[in-house]
């Protein structure tokens, strides 16, 4: 008998995390990718994390996959009604229209390149767009990943500020989105991401701007096969939780939430970083995928056009304080 109480006590002291006293927490995320997009690998890291940096629950991040809870919009609106969806990145270009402010966190041409996007995320600067994201969204930033640069995407070849002249394309909901393209001389709409691949084999548009996982997880090769260098943006992807979730927790596990966040969104970036060109690489291999460059006389033209744009919206916005922060 004694034996038998022996060897349960010694499984228990293997097995410390199973003990039969813990909570467990639930924590659905939703992911519009595939689980080995940057994203969803992002949460996977969080949930590994959040559990070695505090003992006192077991913290359960399940992943809904492949748009099954929607897109980015509609992950907003479950966490802002603290339902369904708990955990979720969404682009700072999509969440605009309920916290118009925070469109300046990655708009075009924001960041001269990696190490400045960085040291930005590293600094203060978006303290004040947290907090109004936190009041108006009840959702809270705890990390950042992204890191990568968007660029064009059509069904036509695209290389140079003529070519780009008149390019019909989707853009995401903020308006400074659709102002600088139209300042380049491009001709953009505001469309779903869930329509986007529908809308160019229709003609709506002719192409979109996205990153090159985007690009190949969502198949767009295949009805624009067009892939041209701009790099007119580096994403930032605020890694987000839903108010109604943090707030179960005590202050304990909320600073292991904080902590696990942070590590996670950059372990995101740097997945992204790493792999993103691995995904462009096969599709132009096969042929599927022509990579144009884009001249830095080009570069410089799409600058000069869209700055005034831009600066407009900074001012319209009263957000000269955070831009010249950023800047
Ligand atoms: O353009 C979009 O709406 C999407 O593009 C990529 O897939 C991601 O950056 C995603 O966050 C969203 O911005």
């Amino acid at each position: 008998k004694s034996a038998l109480v022996l060897g349960v006590v010694a499984m228990l002291t293997a097995f410390p995390s199973v003990a039969a006293d813990k909570k467990t927490v639930t924590i659905n995320a939703a992911s519009m990718f595939d689980k080995d997009h940057p994203f969803t690998q992002t949460y996977a890291k969080f949930g590994e994390l959040v559990n070695k940096y505090q003992d006192e629950v077991n913290i359960d991040v399940k992943i809904s996959l492949n748009k099954a809870m929607g897109i980015e919009p509609d992950f907003l609106r479950f966490m802002s009604q603290g339902e369904s969806v708990d955990m979720a990145i969404i682009a700072p270009g999509n969440l605009a229209q309920r916290v118009p402010d925070i469109a300046i966190v990655d708009m075009p041409l924001m960041f001269k390149d990696l190490a400045h996007r960085n040291r930005v995320l590293a600094s203060d600067a978006f303290k004040g767009i947290e907090a109004d994201v936190i009041k108006r969204a009840n959702i809270r930033a705890i990390g950042y990943a992204g890191g990568v640069s968007r660029n064009l995407i059509s069904n036509y070849p695209i290389n140079n500020m003529n070519e780009l002249k008149g390019f019909r394309l989707r853009v995401q909901g903020a308006p400074i989105w659709a102002k600088v393209f139209t300042a380049v001389g491009a001709v953009p709409s505001v469309i779903a991401y869930d329509e986007v691949y529908s809308a160019v084999q229709t003609g709506v548009v002719q192409g979109l701007e996205n990153e090159r996982f985007g690009y190949t997880q969502q198949r767009f090769y295949e009805v624009a096969p067009h892939y041209t260098l701009t790099e007119h943006s580096l994403t930032v992807r605020p890694l987000f939780l839903s108010e109604k979730a943090f707030g179960k927790f005590s202050p304990k596990v909320q600073a292991a939430i904080l902590k696990a966040g942070a590590e996670a969104g950059k372990f995101g970036s740097e997945v992204e970083l790493a792999m993103e060109g691995k995904a462009l690489d096969e599709q132009v291999g096969k042929k599927l995928v022509t990579v144009h460059a884009f001249a830095d006389a080009d570069k410089a033209k799409f600058r000069e056009l869209a700055t005034p744009a831009l600066l407009q919206y900074v001012k319209d916005a009263k957000l000269e304080e955070v831009y010249n922060k950023m800047q």
